[in-house]
């Protein structure tokens, strides 16, 4: 007999997707999860194997419906992230941020999905000066990716005001954990670094370092997508909530602490600030606290442990950790269709 998923994980083989869809495997829920491994990797599926899984590319409007077929909440974390990314590439972005985003929820709208998360971004505020963020200020994106995210926001919206689909949008902020990609140009920053540092590589810092960035552990975006899922519709539908710790380090401040985590001896090296890049990052929290009882369980400097920890694991258990490299540089764009 065939159990239908409850749950739809879009990007379920991406470092985000697959953490959300492994917190839902571990209370005993019914998932589906769907992936094109555009960036997404097959060995972010190990241990995920309570899941129906389904490759397939969701600009494809066939494959949307499938996925969403017999649903009823959907999280929608597929994307094709990075801001230096979608400066060299701002079509492919849109293709894989903006397109999909439509796709995925007019197959929502039809096979009656109750309520779709959609993962947002911080990028979306763009270079404003005010900190911290607050989801009531104006947006102003920089790079074609924080166009694209806000974009995908905007037909989230449009979704609940115009048809009744439940969604709730959440602006992740820097989000870094187990399972990210340490391994590509695209990846985020910390990634970088840990990979780097505990094997002595010296890491670049794009500028002078003094940019700051609101860091939030994976387990605290994984809890916020759970309560967004679970609150009432009357408090969270159709809101826009940001999923973030409230604080900001610095880059240079950053490296300092995982110098002491990692044991890496020496200095950054220095270079040209990135194109598109904003300079401060913070989130207000207050809105996410306040309509669905979100506290981040997590801190900064807890986290980066666990992170340096698991990637210092992850090195050491038969070679996870180089296998991440080779498959970033095998990343193709040709995709399967479903049968
Ligand atoms: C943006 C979003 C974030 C998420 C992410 C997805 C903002 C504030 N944040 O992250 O929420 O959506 O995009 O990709 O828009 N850097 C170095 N050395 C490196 C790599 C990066 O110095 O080796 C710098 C980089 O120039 C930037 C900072 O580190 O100033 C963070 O970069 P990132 O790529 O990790 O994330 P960011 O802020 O573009």
């Amino acid at each position: 007999m065939t159990v239908l998923a409850r749950f739809l994980v879009t990007g379920a083989a991406g470092f985000i997707g697959r953490s959300i869809v492994a917190e839902l495997l571990r209370r005993g829920e019914t998932v589906r999860g769907i992936d094109n491994f555009l960036t997404g990797k097959r060995e972010n599926l190990v241990g995920l194997e309570g899941m129906e899984f389904l490759e397939g590319d969701l600009t494809d409007p066939f494959v949307c419906m499938r996925a969403c077929a017999g649903v009823e909440i959907a999280f929608h974390e597929a994307a094709l992230a990075s801001v230096p990314r979608s400066v060299e590439d701002p079509v492919g972005t849109n293709r894989n941020c903006v397109d999909v985003t439509v796709n995925l929820l007019e197959a929502a709208r039809g096979a009656r999905v109750r309520r779709v998360v959609y993962a947002g971004s911080s990028s979306a505020y763009g270079d404003t000066p005010t900190l911290p963020k607050h989801e009531a200020m104006p947006e102003h994106p920089l790079s074609p990716y924080g166009v694209a995210k806000l974009a995908g926001e905007h037909y989230v919206r449009s979704f609940t005001r115009v048809y009744g689909l439940e969604t709730v949008v959440l602006r992740y902020f820097n989000v870094f954990g187990p399972y990210q990609d340490p391994a590509s140009y695209y990846s985020g920053v910390l990634a970088v670094f840990c990979r780097k540092m505990l094997a002595g590589e010296q890491p670049t810092i794009f500028g002078d370092g003094e940019q700051s960035r609101d860091f939030t552990y994976i387990d605290n975006v994984v809890h916020a997508n759970l309560l967004a899922a679970e609150a009432p519709a009357e408090r969270v539908s159709g809101q826009v909530l940001n999923t973030a710790t409230g604080i900001r380090n610095t880059l240079n401040d950053t490296f300092r602490i995982l110098r002491e985590l990692t044991g890496y001896i020496g200095d950054p090296e220095y270079t040209q600030a990135r194109a598109g890049d904003i300079r401060d990052s913070q989130a207000d929290i207050s809105r996410a606290a306040e309509l669905m009882g979100y506290v981040p369980l997590v801190d900064f400097r807890e986290g980066l442990r666990r992170t340096v920890e698991w990637y210092r694991e992850t090195e050491i258990a038969e070679g996870i950790f180089k296998l991440h490299g080779q498959r970033a540089r095998r990343v193709t764009s040709v995709v399967p269709a479903l049968a």
